[in-house]
């Protein structure tokens, strides 16, 4: 933004932490040092008190606030599944990059209202304070867009990741969290948020993070963005390579979310010709579900596959949602 000045990044290049294997995932809440970190340029270094965030576009009283006036609002916290969708670079790549945590901050709807969005107000952009090149693409800000209608659900300024603030990596002062949408919506040091009437022109929209359909010619036969989570499953236990005895009850249990609320969670032990219907535990907010199974050890790969109400269902390979499998030994 033109005045603006830029905020140092350190580091000032992309920088991710490894996240944990789907066997480590063992607690419900993943421990703020075990969580995802993605950043595609770097982590810029803001004190809180240089920091504000701007409401601006097609509102009748633009804002800006300071982290005093965001704390001010009510605190609302929301336990949230938060999964990356992989390198944009490559798509249709399974990364399982996923945690489970409580975000804690304001709700933007409340931020909104003492704006006063106009009615031909359709989408919210929000820009972090983080830039650089990416892709070869030279880039002023990361940007990112989200329908306004999303807003009213459960989207959030966030200074809060599990009950604590936020860490610098992790996008402080405040970021936004869009449960139900993957993590590269969430944009983090947010300093900008612009009501607008139509789709941000970012290439973090337009360029990447788009779903594009081709037919076999390498027509292009849809592009929608990359928001809503696509139902997925992961087996926690057994590990990987685990040894397990023939004949004796065993428990197959893992996690399962997706943005639309889930249908079913299924266990194939037989490879793939025969699945069975999972318990899966009653939805809780935005959390992700543990499913659970008995399974008398036999076969020798496991795998799970969750089914959303729409009927959206995990495919075997070629999906940032590819279906997981374990291999364990049977003795
Ligand atoms: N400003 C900004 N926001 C960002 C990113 C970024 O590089 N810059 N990365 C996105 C991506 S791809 C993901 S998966 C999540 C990761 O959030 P986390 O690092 O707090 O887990 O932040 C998103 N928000
Ligand atoms: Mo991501």
């Amino acid at each position: 933004m033109p005045g603006m000045a830029r905020v140092p990044l350190n580091p000032s290049s992309p920088f991710m932490r490894h996240p944990l294997k789907p066997h480590q995932l063992l607690e419900r809440v993943t421990p703020t040092e075990d969580t995802i970190v993605l950043c595609h340029f770097g982590i810029p270094r803001m004190a809180s008190a240089d920091w504000s965030l701007s409401i601006d576009g097609l509102v009748d009283r633009p804002l800006r606030l300071s982290l005093d006036d965001l704390k001010s609002k009510p605190l609302t916290r929301i336990t949230s599944v938060h999964e990356c969708c992989g390198s944009p670079l490559k798509p249709n790549e399974p990364t399982r990059r996923v945690c489970n945590v409580v975000w804690g901050g304001a709700r933007l709807s409340d931020l909104l209202d003492d704006c006063g969005v106009r009615s031909n107000a359709r989408f919210v952009w929000a820009r972090g304070a983080d830039y650089g090149v990416f892709g070869d693409v030279e880039c002023n800000a990361f940007i990112k867009d989200l329908p306004l209608e999303r807003v009213a659900a459960d989207v959030l300024i966030a200074y809060e990741m599990n009950g604590v603030m936020l860490r610098p990596e992790n996008g402080f002062p405040a970021r936004l969290v869009v449960p139900g949408y993957y993590g590269t919506n969430s944009v983090k040091w947010l300093v900008s948020l612009t009501l607008a009437g139509q789709r941000a022109d970012s290439p973090f929209m337009t360029r990447w993070y788009v779903n594009r359909v081709r037919e076999n010619s390498g027509k292009i036969t849809s592009e929608t963005p990359v928001w809503s989570i696509a139902p997925e499953s992961l087996i926690v236990s057994p590990a990987p390579d685990s040894t397990l005895t023939t004949g004796q009850d065993t428990e197959i249990w893992g996690w399962a979310w997706s943005d639309s609320p889930l249908a079913a969670v299924e266990v194939s032990a037989d490879d793939l010709s025969e699945w069975t219907e999972a318990m899966l535990e009653p939805a809780s907010g935005r959390s992700w579900r543990r499913f659970a199974t008995t399974w008398r050890p036999g076969v020798r790969t496991l795998r799970s596959r969750a089914t959303s109400i729409d009927g959206e269902q995990q495919l075997i390979s070629d999906a940032r949602n590819a279906i997981y499998g374990v291999s364990v030994n049977v003795t």
